[in-house]
């Protein structure tokens, strides 16, 4: 598969005598192993290559396709002061698709392609997106969890071995960390409030706490691509790794805001100083991931309505760019 999308990218260096792509290949790892960066025009293994752009534009079609579960509550949202945050907090996940769009340009693929694959299920976003939000707290949830979540998996994508995607990520993250914030503010006010927002925030928790540790991928012995991906610097721990620091980070949070994990066998182990949590309903995982989960249906159709119903002004922007550079 890697070769054929290769040479639909043009990469000539698979057809180098094979001492030449060996040297290539140790002066690549070289570099990685001395922390520095790889840059768009160097060389690059074909391998290298076609998983940053499987990771890269997974990543953007998920802040896309992340836009849609809190958009539903835009037009709801109990103040106008909420309304505000959760429109500049959905906007921002927009951005967030475009920069990664961008870095994945920069390896050969354009974004048309990867907008087709996305459309057409060839290629995966996050599987966390294809969970309803039918209350208010859901959207105190994604900020704290979801998003708290992706900001225990992105830090590390700071020192990402692909100069454009480590760059991207430091602007990520300081904007995910204030998505957490607001997450966690919903929370506490739910928290503070009513028997009713009580009940609505412990029933959002326990809707999104297993599908949150999730996020993280298959549990390490059966995560095909985090060996490789760690020995080239694209991953700096593994899936497992992240995910226990995750549950490290939250439980506590929890606690404070008077919730209880749904989790019967969640406890704190001196001995490794971690908490130990119950089994991960993997079979669940694999079904959102195939394409079944309770909104994948419901989330592709909207993204493809938005990419017909916005054909007109992709035209316009390249119209007017034309007539621009005509002007120059
Ligand atoms: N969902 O061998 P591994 C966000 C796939 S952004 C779906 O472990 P890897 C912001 C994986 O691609 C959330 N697919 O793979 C926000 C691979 O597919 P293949 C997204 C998954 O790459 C917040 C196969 O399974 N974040 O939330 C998932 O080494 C709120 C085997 O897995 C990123 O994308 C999954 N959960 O590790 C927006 C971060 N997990 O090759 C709106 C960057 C795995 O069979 C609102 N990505 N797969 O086609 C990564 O760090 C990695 O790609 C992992 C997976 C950790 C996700």
């Amino acid at each position: 598969m890697y070769t054929q999308g290769l040479d639909a990218l043009g990469d000539e260096s698979l057809h180098l005598p094979e001492e030449q792509l060996a040297e290539l290949e140790a002066r690549f790892q070289a570099k990685i192993d001395a922390d520095e960066k790889i840059e768009p025009k160097d060389w690059m293994p074909a391998a290298y290559r076609m998983t940053l752009i499987r990771q890269i534009s997974q990543h953007a079609h998920s802040e896309i396709v992340g836009m849609l579960p809190e958009g539903n509550w835009i037009s709801r949202a109990p103040s106008l002061k909420r309304k505000c945050v959760l429109i500049a907090k959905v906007q921002d996940e927009g951005g967030h698709g475009a920069y990664l769009y961008s870095a994945a340009e920069t390896l050969g693929i354009s974004r048309e392609q990867m907008v087709e694959q996305l459309l057409t299920g060839k290629a995966k976003y996050s599987s966390i997106f294809n969970y309803p939000t039918p209350s208010w707290a859901d959207i105190g949830a994604i900020g704290w969890l979801v998003d708290g979540a992706a900001i225990m998996n992105q830090i590390p994508l700071c020192r990402c071995s692909y100069g454009p995607y480590a760059r991207a990520m430091v602007r990520i993250c300081k904007e995910e960390s204030f998505h957490q914030r607001q997450g966690f503010e919903i929370m506490m006010r739910l928290c503070e409030g009513s028997t009713d927002q009580q009940r609505m925030a412990q029933e959002a928790l326990d809707r999104w706490w297993w599908p949150s540790l999730m996020m993280f991928g298959p549990d390490d012995a059966n995560s095909k691509h985090t060996g490789q991906s760690m020995r080239w610097k694209i991953k700096r721990f593994t899936n497992d790794e992240l995910r226990q620091k995750f549950v490290d980070v939250t439980v506590p949070q929890a606690e404070f805001l008077g919730l209880n994990i749904p989790d019967d066998a969640l406890v704190w182990n001196e001995e490794t100083e971690h908490y130990h949590f119950g089994p991960i309903d993997w079979d669940e995982f694999q079904r959102v991931l195939a394409g079944h989960g309770p909104c994948n249906q419901e989330r592709i159709r909207a993204r493809i309505e938005a990419h017909e119903s916005g054909a007109w002004v992709r035209e316009a922007a390249l119209a007017n760019a034309a007539k621009q550079s005509k002007n120059l």
